[in-house]
């Protein structure tokens, strides 16, 4: 059986687990926070980065390799259309999310989510690199009602954990919503989203690990 390893709290687990559950593959969770020096993750995951699943032919990160990997052995519940063109489509649009969006974004992270803070420099830039290119996500994605169209994709993995950090970390940090100042409603394809059971087991096991997060940190 798959293992799928990480924590409830990062949105690149919750983008995997989320297709795990989708397609209905059987599979079970290990936590496994980031920055291990463990041999055990590092030859699963060399940068100590969540998730990676853990499989009878061994260990496999990045988030997209795995998608693609379930994606090819367990085809009965699909992901991605059969026609290339469309298929290349979903993908790109999972680029701009993980790489044009969220990993621009995730610069604030520290100061949106983690007491830290991010110096104006930095803001300054986020901000100009987010505005372009929620401009050229914009020209790609169709809401309609799902990313890519008709059918929940692989890109909507992708959007529905990640939209609502860049929204937040930009709200928090810049003062402003990007993606709503820059067109993009995302607050009902979340919610749609959110009403698949898939996702509703996400959001309560994500939820569940918040608390025990909340409650491990308290005195007494
Ligand atoms: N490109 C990776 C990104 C994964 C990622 O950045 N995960 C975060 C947790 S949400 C992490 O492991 N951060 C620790 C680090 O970057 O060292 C993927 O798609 O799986």
């Amino acid at each position: 059986m798959i293992t799928l390893c990480g924590f409830g709290l990062s949105n690149y687990y919750n983008k995997v687990k989320l297709a795990l559950l989708e397609k209905g593959i059987p599979f079970q969770e290990e936590l496994c926070m980031t920055g291990s020096s463990d041999e055990s993750v590092l030859s699963a995951s060399p940068l100590g980065k969540v998730p990676f699943i853990r499989t009878e032919q061994g260990g496999l990160c990045e988030s997209q390799a795995i998608l693609d990997y379930l994606e090819a052995a367990y085809p009965a519940v699909p992901l991605l259309p059969q026609d290339p063109w469309q298929r290349a489509k979903v993908h790109e649009l999972v680029t701009f999310v993980d790489l044009h969006l969220e990993l621009v974004a995730r610069e604030l992270y520290a100061q949106a989510f983690f007491g830290g803070k991010v110096d104006e420099t930095t803001q300054a830039r986020v901000r100009k690199l987010l505005t372009k290119n929620i401009a050229g996500f914009k020209r790609l994605a169709k809401f309609s009602p799902y990313l890519a169209g008709e059918h929940f994709t692989q890109a909507d993995c992708a959007a529905w954990v990640s939209l609502p950090l860049v929204a937040m970390a930009s709200k928090i940090v810049l003062g402003e919503d990007l993606l709503v100042a820059g067109g993009i409603d995302w607050k009902p394809y979340v919610a749609l989203v959110g009403q698949r059971p898939s996702a509703q087991k996400v959001t309560a096991d994500r939820k569940a690990d918040q608390e025990r997060a909340a409650a491990a940190k308290k005195p007494g």
